[in-house]
């Protein structure tokens, strides 16, 4: 794919949604698919009902805390990646964390030692005490200067596994100086302590007394020790793997105190499945309808609700972490076309879920590998000279190629679902009868409508019966295993009847659109 790339026009380096008198008519890609029967889908929109506002900064990033070992990478000289974030969304949040969060350690002045750190044997891979590496106020100050440039603010993950309170208070205060708070318009969002406590039993804790007791009796000692010098240090927590007990855990101790530290979100992460080795983890797995992200909303959402409770404020909830296939996302599926059709789909469940935003994680090959004890599994899959044409980690948004950054596949799901960035959604009833697809919608500050339809199917077209909406950006690709995505708007005021398998499409409201008032009760529009 590298070579591939290079002889590509620019387009392909930086994300585009541009309208484009290019984009292949829909006959045509549905053509390319095989062949199958068009299935006749029910869509009734329900723009009066209650649904969850989708912040402007829903859409987010998560990369390791080892990149800060870099201080070029984060800073506003590194240009490259400074356009594909600000090409990715206007204001999103970057999430830094990851396993080697936990190895870290800040090193405030150039003579500070690196502290001791306890080693132990780490079955599962996770990095050890031997990828312990430092983290400078010279890349902190970059890391602001590469947020001012992006226009996007931060969530900033501090070691809570081989850390001291006194330690984590001092980095936090030197992070809080230079970023600022985003509540007094700074850059940073909120602090998290530690990365997958519930897996802390794996590497960094003894696996035999290891609770989210214990995870909250010394969540709460840096947690303390940070606000005592930080009055005004928000958290968000658990940034759980995925064990959804632990959030119960998590709130009960929180409601037991009387001066609980101030919590900004609740937060987990989401990997489909994995490893890369696994043979079920492909292309059809990956796009078909996954019953675990309902169940996690569903806990998270009762747990936040619990948390804001007798509160005026709702504690709001992220998916901080996570992507298509665990241990560095596996090449040919978590680096093609499907992986866009799966982020379109995903973030905007979770944004009509009531979730504040997703970060999807990625990075530097190197750094994702540290974070999995120094190797990207990914790569036994595929001879040296095939793995050299991959993206590393095989799941990153934004990847390096030589010289460039590129936009990947999945960035193009997260542009698509980024269209709903700053609305409204709102109910839908929508029945696509056998057809593997979703359907969302939402109205925007102006008041118009916008719907998408995800027809994750890989053969059967699916015909829809709105006929005050126009086309807008679709996200196409010649098949689900192409490493080439376009995400293009028609460049005429084009309708549309039929969405061909594997295509996301945008629809949004003419002007002409009936209110919901003025519409048939029986039509499959309005309703
Ligand atoms: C998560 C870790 C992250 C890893 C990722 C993976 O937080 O550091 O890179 O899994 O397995 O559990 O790809």
């Amino acid at each position: 794919m590298k070579a591939h790339l290079h002889q590509m026009d620019r387009r392909r380096f930086l994300l585009t949604s541009a309208a484009a008198a290019a984009l292949p008519s829909l006959g045509a890609v549905a053509q390319a698919s095989a062949p199958g029967e068009a299935v006749s889908a029910t869509l009734k929109l329900h723009p009066g009902g209650a649904g969850p506002r989708i912040p402007g900064n829903f859409i987010g990033l998560s990369y390791e805390t080892n990149e800060l070992v870099d201080p070029s990478f984060f800073s506003p000289g590194n240009t490259g990646l400074i356009e594909q974030f600000r090409s990715l969304s206007p204001h999103g949040v970057l999430r830094i964390g990851g396993n080697t969060s936990d190895v870290g350690y800040w090193k405030p002045t150039p003579a500070t030692k690196p502290p001791m750190t306890p080693t132990r044997k780490v079955p599962f891979g996770e990095p050890s005490s031997n990828l312990s590496f430092p983290i400078t106020p010279e890349a902190i100050q970059n890391l602001h200067g590469f947020l001012r440039a992006t226009g996007w603010t931060c969530i900033y993950g501090i070691n809570l596994g081989s850390n001291t309170p006194r330690r984590a208070a001092d980095e936090a205060t030197y992070v809080a100086q230079v970023l600022g708070f985003t509540q007094q318009h700074g850059k940073l969002e909120y602090f998290q302590l530690g990365n997958e406590p519930d897996l802390f039993g794996h590497h960094v804790r003894d696996p035999k007394t290891w609770s989210p007791e214990l995870y909250m009796d010394q969540w709460l000692a840096e947690a303390d020790a940070i606000r005592a010098v930080l009055p005004s240090a928000r958290f968000g927590l658990p940034d759980t793997a995925g064990n959804p007990d632990w959030y119960a855990a998590v709130v009960n101790r929180l409601l037991s105190l009387s001066d609980a530290p101030q919590v900004a979100a609740l937060t987990h992460h989401y990997y489909i499945g994995g490893p890369p080795s696994n043979p079920k983890m492909n292309i059809d797995f990956i796009l078909a309808p996954n019953a675990r992200v309902a169940e996690l909303a569903k806990d998270i959402a009762a747990a936040a609700a619990r948390l804001s409770s007798g509160k005026n404020t709702s504690v709001p909830y992220r998916m901080t972490e996570g992507n298509t296939c665990y241990r560095g996302g596996k090449p040919g599926v978590s680096d093609v076309y499907a992986s866009a059709l799966w982020a379109a789909d995903y973030l905007l469940d979770l944004a009509c879920r009531g979730y504040a935003g997703a970060n999807l994680h990625g990075g530097t090959g190197k750094f994702v590998g540290n974070s999995l004890g120094g190797h990207l599994p990914g790569d036994d899959l595929l001879q040296p000279t095939a793995a050299a044409l991959h993206p590393h980690p095989f799941y990153t948004p934004i990847a390096r190629i030589g010289d460039h950054y590129v936009a990947e596949p999945v960035a193009y799901g997260m542009l698509f679902a980024g269209h709903f960035a700053g609305t409204t959604a709102f109910p839908v009833d929508f029945n696509p009868g056998p057809v593997n697809a979703t359907a969302y919608a939402a109205t925007l500050p102006t008041g118009q409508h916008l719907v998408a339809i995800i027809n994750k199917d890989r053969t059967r077209a699916l015909d829809i019966d709105l006929p005050f909406y126009r086309q807008g950006p679709t996200l196409t690709a010649a098949s689900l295993s192409s490493s080439h995505v376009q995400l293009r708007t028609p460049a005429t005021n084009q309708k549309l009847s039929t969405v061909p398998p594997s295509t996301a499409v945008l629809l949004y409201a003419s002007r002409s659109e009936p209110s919901p008032s003025a519409s048939k009760p029986a039509t499959k529009s309005e309703g």
